[in-house]
């Protein structure tokens, strides 16, 4: 059974008010809310426990050490790796795909050498190749998105040339609400010899994901959009490939021996974790996917995606509306007429409806589909139907002022 009372009872926010209203909060794309049981356990380990890890004999160290290695057990086991040495804890997804573009590139992009990204992907997801273009001539080549909102398979498939080192895919956009279809895109770019990065920061919180049977070879996601703390994500990496890449930050716990002349590097995963890492963050994350794992992503999903159909139905009986994409999954981006994005989500916000206008951190798919930026809906598993009519009530209200 899905309860959505009880469900509601475990996020303290989702009762509070905004100007006097009952908060709406569909920015869930941007980061989700916290179920208690996530800031109790951070809590816990705050007051009771708190000590670096790895460093220490003494006690708390040692629990400390035994929390920060069972929650990377628990990311392990939430992507099903196959182990813990290709769980690598991030600041979160952007760091993740830096630390790609900065190690990978550096073991095995040349001159001349060709990445494939698309017309659909976050910032965080071009601007590291970029940046890695100022230390080799390295193209970018994009894979273009259809007028409905989806990548162009054909289009990327010819794509492919003997120059290509990577293909890095979105699995969900966070504009459109495509799931793209990752499963193909890595067979393809594996018959190719490629390695596939997947970004995941918008999948995870919505769908189960299975890094061995997706055979992809890296993959990112952020904590922070699945119910977790901000400041800390994943990576994960096979290790074939890991192992051959050099470290991205230099410091502590990422090193074997140092001296002045010549320094050896951990084993995987601290190869790659450099400093120390914010264990109490990564408790609360464990925390958090054993909160979505106990009800499970058939539930979640089935309601996301009846609520989102909801949503998308009311909101085609607003004259004027336009959508962006096909909202596969729990995001609705739209615009009303020619009414700007911003106001239209500045008054929604004083009805006390919480949504993100502007150009959702995707510049170049904004310029592919002729539009500076929409109005954007992304739900979460405590969100209501009656929320949905809230909103709708509201925007009906503001689009009258017009
Ligand atoms: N998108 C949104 O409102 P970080 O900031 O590292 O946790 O996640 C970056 C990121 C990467 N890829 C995708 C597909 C994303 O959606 C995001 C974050 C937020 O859409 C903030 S811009």
């Amino acid at each position: 059974m899905y309860d959505l009372q009880k469900i509601r009872n475990d996020f303290p926010i989702l009762g509070r008010e905004v100007y006097g209203r009952p908060l709406v909060y569909f920015d869930n794309g941007a980061t989700t809310q916290k179920p208690r049981s996530v800031v109790e356990a951070m809590t816990n380990e705050y007051l009771n426990v708190n000590a670096n890890v790895h460093r220490g004999v003494h006690f708390l160290s040692q629990q400390a050490t035994d929390l920060h290695e069972q929650a990377r057990e628990t990311v392990r086991r939430f992507i099903n790796a196959s182990s813990v040495s290709e769980v690598i804890f991030t600041r979160g997804t952007t760091e993740s795909i830096n630390l790609v573009a900065s190690s990978f590139g550096q073991a095995f992009i040349k001159d001349g050498d060709e990445i494939i990204i698309t017309a659909m992907e976050h910032h965080s997801n071009i601007v590291p190749w970029q940046l890695l273009q100022s230390r080799v001539e390295v193209k970018l080549r994009v894979c273009p998105v259809s007028d409905d909102g989806r990548l162009d398979l054909d289009a990327l498939a010819r794509l492919f040339t003997s120059r290509t080192r990577l293909v890095a895919c979105t699995a969900v956009s966070n504009v459109l609400g495509t799931v793209n279809p990752i499963a193909d895109i890595v067979r393809m770019a594996h018959a190719h010899d490629v390695p596939v990065l997947v970004d995941a920061a918008q999948s995870t919180p919505h769908m189960a994901v299975d890094v061995q049977s997706l055979d992809c070879d890296f993959l990112a996601f952020s904590g922070h959009k699945v119910y977790g703390p901000t400041g800390i994500g994943v990576l994960y990496g096979k290790e074939r490939w890991l192992d051959r890449m050099p470290p991205y930050m230099g410091g502590g716990e990422m090193i074997g021996k140092v001296s002045f002349e010549h320094t050896t590097f951990n084993v995987l995963p601290y190869k790659f974790e450099a400093g120390t890492p914010d264990y109490v963050a990564t408790t609360g994350l464990a925390c958090a996917l054993d909160y979505v794992s106990a009800l499970g992503f058939d539930a979640i999903g089935s309601h996301e995606r009846s609520l989102t159909a909801y949503a998308r139905q009311q909101l085609s009986q607003i004259p004027g509306m336009r959508f962006f994409g096909p909202s596969d999954d729990a995001v609705i981006s739209f615009l009303v007429g020619d009414i700007h994005h911003l106001d239209l989500g500045t008054l929604l916000d004083r009805l006390g409806i919480a949504v993100r206008t502007g150009h959702h951190c995707a510049e170049p798919l904004m310029h592919r589909l002729g539009i500076e930026g929409t109005v954007r809906a992304s739900f979460a598993l405590y969100n209501t139907f009656e929320e949905v009519d809230l909103f709708i009530a509201a925007l009906q209200r503001v689009v009258a002022m017009f």
